[in-house]
């Protein structure tokens, strides 16, 4: 069996590797030129613990090999990006152009997955973009069961910074267009899957992506919203919510800075695209998670005024300090995080010098580059006048309470306040 992963990103890549320590033979696909010499010499570009060892050894065995070239296989796994276009619509041209690149090379009895986070009906869509470039071969939506080539939704459900352990241990949905599209697809999975595959249809795999992250950012913006009011009353909201959900059956999640990372904050979008009379609920909760940096910087903006307020000094002479960057705790990933745009704002609005603290890079993003200054942990405790709590590191969580002795703290993270 001869498997091809097309698109060898933050999914593709780990996909593509468990199947090649299977000692299955892999052939990834990637228009990127770097990415593609850089896993043919056995190396990652990108950041993923364990990720880097497992690549090694498979390509090192000769069952992993990257190219830029579709080349005929068994099975083919689509996990390109799906970004927006326009305002919030999903961008299906990263999936058309790989659907496209496949289909001359394209034999009978060919699998073909797509893994991307994608709106309803795309898995369809696909099918006859397939379809109409191969009038030689039947596909599923005529076909049925008789198909020569099956095809399939399987969306990942992966937790950054953990995708080689969830990969293996996670429950799959397997969405295939006809039955036997989902059973090729559970037999391909099972290859290397420790937990289930459930198999439904290609629609309902499809919303059920979109469900599980809209699930996580309408509780995130209810825990948000919570912030806000308590904020309001002076009540501390992380007590609130542990309290409440001492109940058997409440279970908040926490409030933060915003939502970042590159899927709960997209994802919903796609249903309010297209559903948009339907959606209000998904589309109000991600207006409340987008606006929640604005209100965390209005906060800390107050707090300098109250500084500058309660002293003889100029905002010049002001400090502020922000804890974290990432988009969450404990990790590197700096991309989409709410934290980054936070420090941001903050250093080109105020004054004086903005320190940021960040244990988990050695360089300040190029974003922040001579706006802000990278500063440790002890440095910017003992110096700043203005402490900006925005991402739970386990560094910044071993500070005690007591040890934080500034007046004016804003933590969105209930780390020190
Ligand atoms: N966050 C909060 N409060 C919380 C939990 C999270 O503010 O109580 C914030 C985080 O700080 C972060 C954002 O939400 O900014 C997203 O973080 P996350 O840990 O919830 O999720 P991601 O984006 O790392 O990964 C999610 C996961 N989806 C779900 O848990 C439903 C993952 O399983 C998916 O595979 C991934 O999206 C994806 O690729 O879709």
């Amino acid at each position: 069996t001869t498997i091809s992963v097309i698109g060898l990103g933050y999914i593709g890549l780990p996909t593509a590797a468990a199947f090649a320590s299977r000692r299955k033979r892999v052939i990834g696909v990637d228009v990127n030129t770097h990415a593609v010499e850089t896993i043919n010499r056995g190396e990652i570009h990108i950041v993923e613990p364990e990720l880097s060892s497992v690549v090694k050894t498979a390509v090192e065995e000769g069952f992993l090999r990257a190219t830029t070239v579709p080349v005929e296989a068994d099975a083919y796994l689509i996990a390109v990006p799906t970004p927006f276009k326009g305002e919030h619509e999903p961008d299906m041209a990263y999936v058309e152009a790989a659907a496209k690149s496949i289909a001359p090379v394209l034999k009978k009895g060919a699998l073909v997955i797509l893994e991307s986070t994608s709106p309803v009906g795309a898995t369809e869509q696909m099918a006859q973009w397939l379809a109409e470039m191969r009038p030689d071969l039947s596909f599923p939506q005529q076909a049925g069961d008789q198909a020569d080539i099956n095809v399939a939704y399987c969306p990942e459900r992966v937790l950054p910074g953990q995708v080689m352990v969830e990969l293996i241990k996670n429950d799959r949905v397997i969405g295939g267009m006809t039955p036997t599209c989902s059973a090729r697809a559970s037999e391909l999975y099972n290859i290397f899957l420790e937990g289930e595959c459930v198999v439904t249809n290609s629609r309902t795999a499809e919303m059920c992506k979109l469900t599980e992250n809209s699930f996580r950012d309408v509780n995130i913006a209810f825990a948000n919203e919570l912030s806000l009011i308590c904020d309001e009353w002076q009540i501390n909201v992380w007590q609130l919510i542990r309290l409440a959900n001492r109940h058997p059956r409440v279970n908040i999640l926490q409030p933060g800075p915003g939502v970042g990372g590159h899927c709960i904050a997209v994802d919903p979008w796609f249903i309010v695209a297209q559903n948009p009379q339907q959606s209000r609920l998904i589309r109000t909760a991600r207006e409340v998670n987008d606006d929640k940096p604005r209100w965390v910087i209005e906060r800390v903006k107050a707090a300098v005024a109250d500084c500058l307020a309660a002293s003889d000094r100029r905002a010049s002479e002001i400090k502020i300090a922000c804890f974290g960057l990432a988009f969450k705790p404990n990790i590197d990933d700096l991309r989409e995080s709410p934290a980054m745009g936070i420090a941001q704002s903050l250093a080109r609005w105020h004054g004086g010098e903005t320190l940021v603290v960040e244990p988990n890079v050695e360089r300040l993003p190029k974003a922040l580059e001579g706006l802000c200054v990278l500063a440790s942990l002890e440095e910017a405790l003992a110096s700043a006048d203005v402490l900006v709590m925005l991402v739970d590191h386990r560094e910044f969580k071993a500070v005690s309470g007591n040890a934080v002795t500034q007046r004016y703290v804003v933590d969105t993270k209930g780390v020190w306040r």
